[in-house]
């Protein structure tokens, strides 16, 4: 695609300009981090024009749009991808090159934004890349962090977090948008009013807090199509004084209550994944974003329709998850209180613009507000789902007369609690799972009531990612190698066209190149590694990679205990054949998660002993990946050998990291839980190296009560060995506490919770067996080539263009827009 803002010369000049303009210096004078600054506003410079353009066309088609809300984004560094996206990443490469620039010591300066945690934020990521993409008119709503996901030291074996000030040196791709401000509300109290003039009864909001949600709107690019979205993230503000006077004068502790409240409710992401810890702040976050997001979307159709009952024809809200799903209530008390409509004529809306998706059946995750709090932070919010909890039990009654336990199951409210959940399955018409297995989890055990009631609402839409960061960017190498392969660059918007490359299966010089590349992207990783870590690991080791949010039913402890059962074999057996091996982790734990992190601690510790053990001549190595994030996953994924997808069956919702290694020609080694099912659906059972109980046997043992994990300890001799190994000191300087309460985890009930609630010594020798299965196969070069080349192959299901393209055909119905650009005048 031609952009004469990229053309060499152009572009030069628009960076020096930047760089005067911006510091008063010349491109030698300037430091790295200006560049980078300079740079972006060069190429922000560009992106602006398209943006402005697809909003004129919004204005033309005036397309259906869907506001895809979400407490978290993790967007990955933008420059090097909307580069990508505007078909200009070579052409600037070579411009910068010219000038003495590197453009990915450049790319290196940018601040990773990491406003999510894991999955779910990358996964909405993923999807605004894909709906630009396919020409759809999305918002993705969300919060402007102050700070996002915290940095990862790992001090002595230790994970320490440390601030992310992200906006340290601003944002170049941001635009603040004053002008969209909207009033947020808290608190106080609900004033009953009968307005004769009317006819209506009104609810007045009175000694609420209040504060100013702000705009900031950050671009999102289409794919070589001109098409430009917008990801709308909230800061808050204190109502000024100025403001204050007009509604409430003179009043100075609440202003300065009202700062606070301003400052602290966007300070800081909540570090927790499939975790719900409670807190009121965060009760605060999500109604802050979800109102000015409705308000603004509800504003926006305003402008140019007149019937609010025609909503549902422009705007679709989509929750991720029970994060945002307030949205139900909010919508439903702007359409009551402020637009006048009957309860009615509003459910009728609400009921065809929401719609939620479910992303985990964990049931530490399920967002339960105690109604105490919940209706004293949002009165009029809480009276609204009162009468949607009324209204709906009283249709539970009518489809099970007397039958009061599914009225109990089912209600929203119930217990001196809201469950989230329920609000958002009763208020939205779709409800969906992540991939195929989850939502057959949630349909016939976790949501069985709802889905018996209203089965038309559930479907299931198997996440994606997206091929333009995980390939494009992330292994431009093997990018290329595709392209030349398939003699079409079109797989970038149809990933379906990678099974081209099955013909390639057989080819020993294609399949030799395609190992060439691994082992290049090995090389990169075994310096970054070198660089960031100090350990020397040799690229023709196998890379056995578990890389995740550190979460026990993900089991990273199955992982590091099966290196140690690996170690001891060494150690018993010097002279067995044993093919080298780096294990590589990478994690955050969630600052409050004890045991994630004695997990972590306890990875390290291996580390350190196995790395410095030279009677085994480096034949196992083990390296954890201080601050995963985006930008070192991109370099992490193109070069593993092996994707670690370990979690407990039926626990994992999906996995998307698991896509991210196939793509980058990694067979699984996992369980049948999540996506990894239709994976190897999809690579067959030859190519994946698979373990473990399935998800029912799981769920039977749950449902009658566990297994019993001693007798596994008492029996296997090499599991009883790494399992005391936790508490006698091999690991811990002969410190025999360090490791107790994960040995504990494992054999004794605990409270509540069965010893080894999640079957890690039950999958232990199945695991170790497939692990086995890996070496032999590595040892076949040109076998595993075949296999790693067919994962490439077979990836095509597992774009999230696919994945969006579902949720427009089945759920959101949006029209395709087709940004027109005066070619003549670029
Ligand atoms: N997920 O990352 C999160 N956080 C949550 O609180 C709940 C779920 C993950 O969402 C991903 C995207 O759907 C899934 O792939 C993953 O299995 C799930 O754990």
């Amino acid at each position: 695609m031609y952009n004469p803002r990229f053309e060499k010369k152009a572009f030069k000049k628009e960076v020096e300009h930047n760089v005067k303009t911006l510091y008063r210096k010349t491109v030698d004078e300037a430091t790295p981090q200006q560049l980078f600054q300079a740079v972006s506003f060069a190429v922000k410079e560009a992106i602006i024009d398209d943006w402005i353009a697809t909003q004129n066309q919004f204005k033309k088609d005036d397309p259906k749009t869907v506001y895809y809300m979400s407490m978290e984004f993790l967007m990955g560094r933008a420059l090097g991808n909307n580069l990508i996206n505007m078909t200009a990443y070579r052409e600037v490469k070579e411009a910068l090159d010219e000038m003495g620039i590197d453009l990915n010591a450049i790319e290196d300066q940018e601040p990773d934004p990491a406003l999510g945690n894991g999955g779910l934020g990358r996964l909405a990521a993923c999807f605004l890349d894909s709906l630009a993409t396919l020409g759809y008119a999305a918002y993705g709503c969300g919060i402007r962090y102050r700070y996002g996901m915290f940095k990862q030291k790992i001090e002595n074996g230790y994970q320490v977090e440390t601030p992310d000030n992200w906006l340290k040196d601003g944002n170049p791709f941001e635009l603040r948008r004053e002008e969209y401000a909207k009033e947020v509300r808290f608190g106080g109290n609900i004033r009953v009013e009968y307005d004769d003039a009317t006819n209506r009864t009104k609810f007045v909001q009175e000694n609420y807090e209040s504060v100013l949600a702000i705009p900031y709107d950050m671009p999102i690019v289409g794919y070589g199509n001109h098409h430009v979205n917008t990801l709308r993230i909230w800061d808050a503000q204190a109502i000024t004084d100025f403001q204050l006077e007009s509604f409430d004068r003179g009043d100075y502790h609440k202003a300065v209550e009202q700062e606070n409240l301003a400052k602290t409710i966007v300070e800081v992401l909540y570090p927790n994944d499939n975790h719900y810890a409670g807190k009121e702040l965060r009760l605060k976050q999500q109604y802050f974003f979800v109102s000015a997001s409705i308000q603004a979307a509800v504003a926006k159709y305003k402008r140019t329709h007149d019937d609010i009952h025609k909503l549902p024809e422009k705007v679709l809200f989509q929750m991720n998850d029970t994060h945002p799903t307030v949205a139900v209530a909010e919508l439903m008390r702007i359409l009551l209180d402020e637009e006048g409509l009957g309860w009615n004529e509003a459910w009728d809306i609400t009921t065809k613009c929401c719609a939620y998706t479910n992303h985990t059946i964990m049931a530490e995750a399920l967002e339960k507000w105690p109604i105490d709090l919940f209706s004293k932070l949002l009165p009029r919010v809480y009276q609204i789902i009162q009468e949607i909890d009324r209204r709906f039990i009283i249709q539970v009654r009518e489809m099970y007369p007397g039958n009061e336990e599914k009225v109990k199951k089912m209600a929203i409210l119930y217990n001196g609690q809201v469950r989230m959940a329920h609000l958002a399955i009763v208020a939205g018409f779709s409800v969906n799972g992540v991939a195929r297995l989850h939502t057959e989890i949630l349909k016939h055990q976790e949501l069985k009531d709802f889905y018996e009631m209203m089965p038309e609402k559930f479907n299931n839409k198997t996440n994606g990612i997206t091929q333009r960061r995980f390939l494009m960017h992330g292994n431009p190498l093997l990018a290329d190698w595709v392209t030349e392969k398939l003699g079409t660059k079109d797989w970038i918007t149809d990933l379906s066209l990678m099974s081209g490359l099955k013909e390639y299966a057989d080819d020993s010089k294609a399949l030799a190149e395609f190992m060439d590349i691994k082992y290049k992207n090995k090389e990169r990783l075994a310096d970054y590694i070198l660089k960031h870590n100090g350990i020397e690991v040799d690229p023709r080791s196998i890379f056995d990679v578990q890389v995740k949010r550190l979460h026990e039913y993900k089991r990273q402890l199955l992982n590091i205990l099966h290196v140690m059962y690996l170690y001891n074999q060494i150690k018993e057996h010097p002279e067995m054949s044993f093919y080298p091996r780096t294990f590589i982790f990478g994690a955050k734990a969630s600052a409050g998660y004890i045991r994630a992190k004695e997990i972590i601690k306890l990875i390290n510790s291996v580390a350190d002993v196995v790395n410095n053990d030279r009677s085994i001549n480096g034949k196992l190595k083990v390296v954890f990946i201080e601050d995963y994030r985006v930008s070192n996953a991109e370099i992490i994924f193109a070069a593993a050998d092996v994707s670690e997808q370990i979690s407990t069956a039926s626990k994992e919702a999906s996995g998307t990291g698991n896509m991210k290694f196939m793509l980058n020609g990694a067979p699984t080694l996992g369980t049948m839980d999540g996506a990894n099912v239709e994976i190897v659906e999809e690579v067959g059972a030859d190519n994946a190296f698979i373990f473990g109980l399935s998800s029912e046997e799981v769920i039977n043992y749950e449902n009658y009560g566990g297994y019993h994990p001693q007798d596994i300890y008492h029996n296997d001799p090499d599991i009883k060995k790494v399992v005391d190994q936790l508490v006698d000191g091999t690991y811990s300087h002969g410190d025999t506490e360090m490791y107790r309460d994960l040995y504990n985890s494992l054999l004794m009930n605990q409270g509540g919770s069965k010893a080894d609630m999640y079957f890690i010594l039950k999958d232990f020798r199945s695991y170790a067996e497939a692990q086995k299965k890996v070496e032999e196969a590595y040892k076949d070069k040109e076998g595993w080539a075949r296999k790693a080349l067919l994962n490439t192959a077979c990836c095509g299901k597992f774009t999230s263009d696919r994945t969006i393209q579902e949720y427009v055909d089945d759920i959101w119905h949006l029209d395709k827009i087709q940004v027109e650009v005066d070619e003549t005048e670029e």
